[in-house]
């Protein structure tokens, strides 16, 4: 367990470990630091094999409001350019568990586009889900063109970004945004619930099954099948394939390994 705030991750018994921003005072903007804090935590997670499944949160009133715009008020292009804020999105983005974006409150700008580097979200009805950058001048530039309009098409996307204004959990759930909207007050607990369902899964399929999405997603059809073929034939080799399929047969509970 590590203590550094502005973030907070803690390893549960249950193969779940729960990293969470804590900077209420801003909304849980994100500062330097916090992008920074938000990094190692992932780099210390994604290469500890008792963690099978993450689950990324906030707190009741924000996921994350942002990018901090009191960090950005007096930067030039240069200076923009020099902080390389994306090399720390880059380790989420890296981390071969599964990451579940529990999402309350507001998830705006960079929070949004922290959530979609995520790959499940779950998000509560009254959450406010956007990209306000136009609206301070700027534009998405962390996912918010791109990652949201795969997300939910060209009209959507184009609708969030050059309005601003933000969407609720619920129509983010409808649109497609998100995978799953529940009363506000349960978004922690099934994020949790789901996190650990999945963490009793057999980890060589559940990252072979993550990485074969995100890799096939922007790849041609052709390329995408044949990339999941190969992934597919690659689990026969594992130890848990065969205890999952004898364990079907056997009428009974499988005992995986992580082999
Ligand atoms: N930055 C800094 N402080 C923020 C903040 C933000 N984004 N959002 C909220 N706060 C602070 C407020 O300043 C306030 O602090 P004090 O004044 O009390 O010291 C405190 O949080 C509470 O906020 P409010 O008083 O405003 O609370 P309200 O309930 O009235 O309003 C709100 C909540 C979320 C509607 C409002 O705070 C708001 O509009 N916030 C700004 C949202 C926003 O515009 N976000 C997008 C920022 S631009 C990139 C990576 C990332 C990005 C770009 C590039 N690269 C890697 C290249 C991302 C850019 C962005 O996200």
């Amino acid at each position: 367990m590590s203590d550094s705030a502005p973030v907070v991750w803690e390893k549960r018994a249950d193969g779940v470990a729960t990293v969470r921003i804590a900077r209420p005072e801003a909304l849980n903007a994100l500062n330097l630091a916090t992008r920074k804090a938000l990094a190692e935590a992932f780099s210390a997670l994604q290469d500890d094999p008792e963690v099978r499944c993450i689950v990324l949160i906030g707190d009741e009133k924000a996921f994350a409001a942002g990018a901090d715009l009191k960090e950005f008020v007096e930067a030039d292009t240069v200076e923009i350019m020099k902080r390389r804020s994306e090399r720390y999105w880059q380790t989420v983005a890296r981390t071969s568990q599964p990451v579940i974006a529990a999402i309350q409150g507001y998830a705006l700008g960079g929070g949004l586009e922290l959530a979609m580097i995520c790959d499940i979200m779950v998000v509560g009805e009254g959450a406010q889900l956007g990209q306000p950058e136009v609206r301070v001048g700027i534009m998405p530039g962390a996912g918010g063109t791109q990652r949201l309009t795969r997300a939910v098409g060209k009209f959507h996307a184009m609708r969030l970004c050059l309005t601003g204004k933000p969407i609720s959990g619920r129509e983010a759930y409808e649109i497609g945004l998100a995978s799953l909207v529940v009363p506000d007050g349960e978004v922690l607990d099934t994020a949790l619930k789901m996190a650990a369902g999945i963490a009793k899964l057999p980890p060589l399929a559940v990252t072979t099954i993550k990485e074969a999405i995100l890799q096939g997603e922007n790849a041609p059809l052709e390329t995408a099948l044949t990339l999941e073929r190969k992934a597919f034939h690659t689990l026969f080799a594992t130890e848990d394939r065969r205890e999952g399929m004898t364990a079907f047969i056997e009428k009974r509970k499988p005992d995986f390994k992580g082999r």
